[in-house]
């Protein structure tokens, strides 16, 4: 069984039950969280949803977005974390002394999937994590299976866009044959693809102007370190005058990894009081390498960073520090563990062996980069 008796007992017995995403929402956290927001609720519960950060634009097409919400109300009897198992992704949650005092006095469940890392919640939590779903949403479904807990049409659609996101439209290594098979189940319930998917699709438009000027972007992007590095600059006027309809570096970052040769992307930009962010999407799982030597963090395949240098000048150290970590790849001296799946949003177990790091300075804990 997935869930034992004593879990099943807390959640029959739960009056009011808070849904705690962490602070890395995806498709997956915020699927799950809306799906356990419709299966506990026709159970006659009250649900909440907790999300520390804001819900990133990406995801408002996924209805009841704006549900998750940075307040932690204290009333309720029952925590259940959805896609996250480690203390590192709830450390805003953790840094609100009467939502710690929360979690170490109520009952927690965490639901996850495919951890590679130990478990280390600094609190006491019953640990439901499966080792074979592609994503937090394929667990619930199978949870649901085993204690005949009801999937309405929007719980079902719920759990359809929170394995879509993390399969990667089930394409990805982690997808099983069982996800296929979970996913026709929740068309059966009610999730309509085609419906899901024109409404990610009329989130994503863009004005005319900003096609444009992603054509602009694409002209300028610079190749360095024999074709291996894909640099585009964004400058504080372009931020102005696009970012309020779409973040500059991402018209053109994911695209960029898909040039031969090219084995790391980073979009750079700039602003007036000398600060500079840079966005990473690598091809080698290097990306939190390079963001931590400028104190930035991230994962193997997309990271980010943020430093006070001027522009030309941190160029120069960083196609000098690209060299290195291009040669001490090519020497077979990374280490890494393949993650589950590449965006932002990815909460994968990862590791980097850091003896072989050599000389590059670790600064961990630092920004993430740019949204
Ligand atoms: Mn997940």
């Amino acid at each position: 069984m997935l869930l034992n008796d004593d879990q099943q007992a807390l959640i029959a017995g739960a009056r009011k039950i808070l849904v705690i995403q962490a602070e890395n929402p995806d498709g997956d956290s915020l699927g799950s969280a809306l799906a356990l927001e419709e299966i506990f609720g026709a159970m006659g519960k009250t649900v909440v949803l907790h999300c520390p950060v804001q819900i990133p634009t990406y995801l408002r097409h996924i209805e009841g977005w704006d549900r998750a919400s940075y307040d932690f109300p204290t009333d309720a009897d029952l925590g259940v974390i959805v896609d996250t198992s480690s203390k590192i992704l709830l450390s805003k949650t953790l840094a609100d002394p009467v939502a710690k005092n929360w979690l170490e006095h109520r009952p927690i469940l965490v639901f996850d999937h495919h951890v590679t890392v130990t478990p280390d919640l600094p609190f006491e939590a019953q640990y439901i994590i499966s080792e074979t779903a592609v994503a937090t949403g394929e667990l619930i479904f199978d949870m649901c299976q085993e204690t005949a807990w009801a999937i309405n049409a929007a719980a079902a659609t719920n759990l359809f866009i929170s394995i879509m996101a993390d399969s990667l439209g089930l394409t990805t290594t982690a997808t099983t044959a069982d996800s296929f098979f979970t996913c026709g189940e929740l068309v059966k319930l009610g999730a309509n693809p085609s419906d899901i998917d024109e409404k990610r699709r009329e989130l994503m438009k863009k004005k005319p102007e900003i096609l444009k000027y992603k054509g602009q972007l694409i002209e300028r992007i610079e190749y360095y370190n024999s074709g291996r590095t894909a640099l585009v600059f964004v400058s504080f006027e372009e931020i102005q005058k696009y970012s309020n309809d779409y973040n500059p570096t991402m018209l053109v970052l994911d695209e960029m990894r898909l040039v031969y040769g090219v084995d790391v992307a980073i979009g750079v930009k700039t602003y007036p009081d000398g600060k500079l962010t840079g966005k990473l999407r690598t091809n080698i799982p290097v990306a939190d390498q390079i963001s931590g030597y400028f104190g930035g963090g991230g994962h193997l395949f997309a990271a980010g960073f943020r430093v006070y240098e001027q522009y030309d000048k941190w160029l120069t150290e960083f196609i000098g520090m690209m060299e290195k970590i291009y040669a001490e790849y090519d020497n077979g001296e990374v280490v890494a563990i393949q993650p589950q799946h590449l965006d932002d949003g990815d909460n994968a177990a990862i590791t980097i062996d850091n003896e072989h790091l050599g000389n590059f300075r670790i600064r961990k804990g630092g920004e993430s980069g740019d949204h």
